[in-house]
């Protein structure tokens, strides 16, 4: 791991919100992800399930959380499984968690080697009544593999087809969207090391310059910071491959006078930052560039005030899509009568912007979080309108990340991440 070791009392204080919600007589597991094969010998990065990793801080594969807060006896009520580490077996696989390290990692005390798993799950089910299973709903999912939490479910189920069964998301989906201060700290270090990247690039992007040569310069800046690099695939959109949502190529050159949108972030400690900005290839917008650019911004910076506690989703991008309308009849995108003729069902504006505003930020780039729940203090959410007009050949997304505040206007964290016309000029000119 890159990263500097997290405080356990953050996976303390995570554990003990899911078991308050357990019912009573009741376990739960949690297994690691696996690692996917290439072919041959080969396997891509890990990368850790980030339900496991909330609850524990366990960054390794073949690892399982077992949680029994109503257990007989008080060893039972966290258990960790890893993976049988020793001296001889660092030699070949490299450093692994040992028992001791495990603790301090996960404040979990009893930690047992992963081939006594069954043997203590079979014990812990007689004494059980209730198994929280852990399945993915979160709104945008769609899994064609199997993951290793789903195989267990199917075997553990299986196994045990006489006990009630529970479910573990609607409790993380509640508890990992509202952020822990030391979270919120996480996240903001990796908003800072998507600055630093930034930062770089406005010294860096002049004409004729690469898009992939831009992807280099931000993995560059990312894993020299402790990162592990984009907390997602970058987007580097230059000219009309803007108006390509989910533009991936990033293979083309960057011609004078045209804009390059960027939604690009690091991570840190499998948190996420989520950053879009865009700016001039040349170091100079033109005057249509900067009319639109500063409708984006208006509406960014209107939309985010509007991230308070009690606010709901649906209702919030309801308003956003006013103010948007009311930037796009301004610009002359839209006419009166667009307006007046538009279908509810898919308002005028969508034309021009056809995604959503916010989404909830955190361990994942599209983070957990119950849509139809009001907001809370300490939720963190992306803000991220764009127009996006190919007839002009260029497309423009400003994107924050902001904490929903108990009073007043949510914090931003990206607030040192230059995003005024003028500084970003400036910035690119030195
Ligand atoms: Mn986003």
């Amino acid at each position: 791991m890159k990263y500097h070791q997290i405080n356990s009392a953050l996976f303390v204080k995570n554990r003990r919100k899911f078991m308050a919600e357990m019912k009573p007589n009741s376990v739960a597991v949690f297994n690691s992800n696996d690692i996917y094969p290439i072919s041959a010998d080969s396997t891509l990065p890990f990368a850790q399930h980030r339900d496991i990793f909330y609850l524990s801080g366990v960054d390794q594969e073949e690892s399982v959380l077992l949680l029994f807060p109503d257990a007989p006896y008080e060893h039972q009520r966290e258990i960790l499984f890893l993976r049988e580490t020793n001296d001889h077996i660092a030699v070949w696989e490299g450093e692994k968690l040992t028992k001791e390290r495990a603790f301090q990692v996960s404040g979990i005390r009893t930690v047992y080697w992963l081939q006594d798993f069954h043997k203590v799950l079979n014990e812990m089910m007689t004494y059980a009544d209730t198994m929280y299973i852990n399945t993915n709903e979160h709104y945008r999912a769609t899994v064609e593999t199997e993951t290793r939490e789903a195989r267990f479910v199917k075997w553990w189920k299986e196994r045990y087809p006489a006990h009630n069964v529970a479910k573990s998301n609607p409790i993380l989906q509640r508890i990992r969207s509202v952020k822990e201060s030391e979270e919120i700290d996480l996240i903001q270090h990796a908003c800072d090391i998507t600055e630093k990247g930034f930062r770089r690039l406005l010294g860096f992007v002049k004409p004729n310059v690469t898009e992939y040569e831009i992807e280099a310069e931000l993995a560059h800046e990312f894993i020299r910071n402790r990162s592990k690099g984009f907390a997602y695939t970058p987007i580097i959109a230059s000219g009309n491959n803007a108006n390509v949502l989910h533009y991936i190529e990033n293979n083309q050159q960057c011609k004078n006078g045209d804009l390059i949108l960027l939604d690009v972030a690091a991570e840190y400690a499998n948190y996420s930052s989520d950053m879009t900005r865009t700016i001039p290839v040349s170091g100079r917008f033109s005057e249509r560039q900067k009319a639109v650019y500063n409708a984006v911004l208006r509406v960014k910076n209107e939309a985010t005030k509007m991230l308070t506690p009690g606010t709901l989703w649906k209702q919030y991008h309801v308003e956003v899509g006013k103010i948007m309308t009311s930037e796009l009849l301004g610009l002359g995108l839209l006419d009166k009568a667009d307006v007046q003729n538009e279908n509810p069902e898919w308002p005028a504006y969508k034309k021009y912007f056809m995604h959503g505003t916010s989404h909830h930020m955190g361990l994942d780039t599209h983070d957990y979080g119950l849509l139809h729940e009001p907001m809370k203090p300490n939720m963190v959410f992306t803000v991220e309108p764009g127009i996006y007009i190919p007839n002009e050949k260029f497309g423009i997304r400003l994107e924050d990340n902001v904490v929903v505040q108990e009073k007043g206007e949510p914090f931003n964290l990206m607030r040192n991440i230059p995003v005024e016309v003028d500084e970003i000029e400036t910035l690119m000119n030195e």
